[in-house]
């Protein structure tokens, strides 16, 4: 549900930003099926309520309703009226009774795509395990297997001659070339109209630059991306710098936060804000709905000819995380700005305070968390994830950084680096990420009086550090010193802001 919202937000942003009169070159409607269980699940009245808000008029539900989930009639636990709910949140409803006739469907779905200003809702009543005169809307159908007595009777009943199972008639293959031929002819229209539009309108050439990725060796050699800094400035900061001057290279770049686009400093000046009245607008407003608001730029980056990027406080991750994995298990490469990530974050109090969530994040496959420690590392992050192919990038953004200005620092795209050395074989390595990074330099200045020769890595993102060459790792992390220590600030009892030293040996 909540990807949908976001394929039908990038249709109707590319369509604002691209279409001409005589050549609607986006013009597509989004449709989305939905059981029972999607409309008692949060995340759709969240994203259900911002679809009605932004009047997605080309985005159409179509609920298959049979009152049965797992545990048996959606009674037990589900009596809302769906439909009342779905036109407080500004939709068009509109009912099948009879799942089964086609036409009906056929019918309703010509009335969903008649009313362009509202999102349309339509429910169409059926019968769990259509058919099987045994199982035939009960919740046994749902989970079990019918069984072969169960699946001869119910072929007896539907009139269906074949034995084999999940044989599929020659006269469907038919059907689906027939299909097929009719949209090539569609396909070849559109060809004809985009090559039209393409003449008349030679600046439209900014379509190839949202239909291709950015080249990244270009924006990495680009000296105007890499921010230094002679004062201590927040991160997050340093991050609104960045997608501010991102956001003139990649024109495509679209996104913002759940309500809290001041704090995590993600707001495009001059991009204007998406709303039902300007949909060309490039600053997204989420509301306070984290969830659906990364289901959204899942959808959005899946619809194509975007990229995007959501935001909220690092805590609310927890809100987050259920579709950050299903970016990181579809290779999504949406971006995350996730501020105000020390543990340290003060007045709000406990609830404000991320604890376990960076060793969440961290552990999740095929994600990449990025950490940055200053600007130099905020830009690395901020390409990083720009040019990202394959993976999400996270990032982090903490209140306090270090003053710092340094040439080596591009090795942060490595993912770790040394960042503060000494003269020969270190006795020991102290590795640390973003706010801590400052803390682990200071050290190792106090441990120098005592003789000790430390080396400092910045470890901005672990993943992609292991992605390195094996002879790359080893001249930042040489095996034979044998002491390492990374560094993270734990709550204690006592209080927060003690610091621990882990032994990652
Ligand atoms: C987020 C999530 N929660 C729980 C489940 C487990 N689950 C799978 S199907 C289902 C019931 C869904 O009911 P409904 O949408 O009515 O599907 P139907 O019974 O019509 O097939 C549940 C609870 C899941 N897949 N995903």
């Amino acid at each position: 549900m909540g990807m949908a919202v976001g394929m039908a937000m990038a249709e109707k942003h590319l369509a604002a930003v691209f279409n001409k009169e005589n050549y609607p070159v986006v013009d597509h409607f989004t449709y989305v099926l939905g059981g029972d269980g999607c409309m008692m699940e949060g995340i759709s009245s969240e994203a259900f309520s911002l679809a009605g808000t932004l009047g997605l008029g080309k985005l159409i539900v179509l609920y298959d309703s049979n009152r049965i989930s797992i545990e048996g009639s959606t009674d037990i636990a589900f009596r809302e009226n769906v439909e009342e709910r779905m036109k407080a949140f500004g939709f068009q409803t509109i009912t099948v009774e009879d799942g089964t006739d086609i036409d009906a469907i056929g019918a309703a779905i010509e009335v969903a795509k008649a009313d362009t200003e509202h999102p349309s809702f339509i429910t169409i009543k059926t019968q769990i395990g259509f058919g099987c005169p045994a199982k035939q809307g009960k919740a046994s159908a749902h989970g079990e297997p019918l069984g072969v007595d169960n699946i001869k009777a119910m072929r007896e009943n539907l009139g269906w001659k074949y034995e084999e199972p999940f044989f599929v008639p020659e006269e469907v293959y038919e059907h689906y070339s027939r299909l097929a031929e009719e949209k090539a002819d569609t396909e070849a229209e559109w060809n004809a109209m985009f090559a039209a539009y393409c003449d008349e309108y030679p600046e439209m050439e900014l379509w190839e630059q949202y239909h291709t990725a950015p080249d990244a060796k270009a924006l990495i050699e680009n000296e105007a991306l890499w921010l230094t800094k002679d004062k201590a400035e927040a991160t997050r900061s340093l991050s609104g710098k960045m997608i501010n001057i991102l956001k003139d290279i990649m024109p495509n770049m679209i996104g913002g936060s759940a309500d809290l686009a001041p704090s995590n400093k993600t707001a495009m000046k001059d991009a204007g804000d998406f709303s039902a009245e300007n949909p060309a607008g490039r600053n997204l407003h989420f509301g306070v709905r984290e969830l659906a608001m990364t289901a959204i730029g899942n959808g959005i980056m899946l619809h194509g000819g975007l990229r995007a990027y959501v935001a909220t406080f690092f805590v609310f991750s927890d809100y987050v995380k259920p579709m950050a994995r299903l970016s990181a298990l579809m290779g999504v490469p949406l971006t995350f700005v996730l501020t105000h990530d020390s543990i340290g974050v003060g007045e709000d109090g406990p609830t404000h305070e991320p604890i376990e969530q960076l060793a969440m994040f961290r552990a999740m496959p095929n994600f990449h968390v990025f950490r940055p420690c200053d600007a130099t590392e905020t830009s690395a992050a901020w390409l990083s994830a720009a040019t990202s192919k394959r993976h999400r990038q996270r990032l982090f953004f903490p209140d306090r950084i270090s003053i710092r200005s340094r040439e080596a620092a591009k090795d942060a795209l490595k993912g770790g680096y040394v960042i503060d050395d000494c003269e020969g074989t270190p006795d020991l390595i102290l590795i640390a990420s973003g706010s801590e990074v400052d803390l682990a330099v200071k050290a190792k200045a106090e441990l120098a009086n005592e003789g000790k020769k430390i080396r400092v890595v910045s470890m901005p993102c672990m993943d992609i550090f292991e992605e390195q060459s094996a002879e790359y790792k080893e001249s930042v992390l040489p095996k034979e010193v044998r002491r390492e220590l990374s560094l993270r600030h734990f709550p204690t009892s006592a209080g927060a802001g003690m610091l621990a030293w882990t032994a990652l040996m």
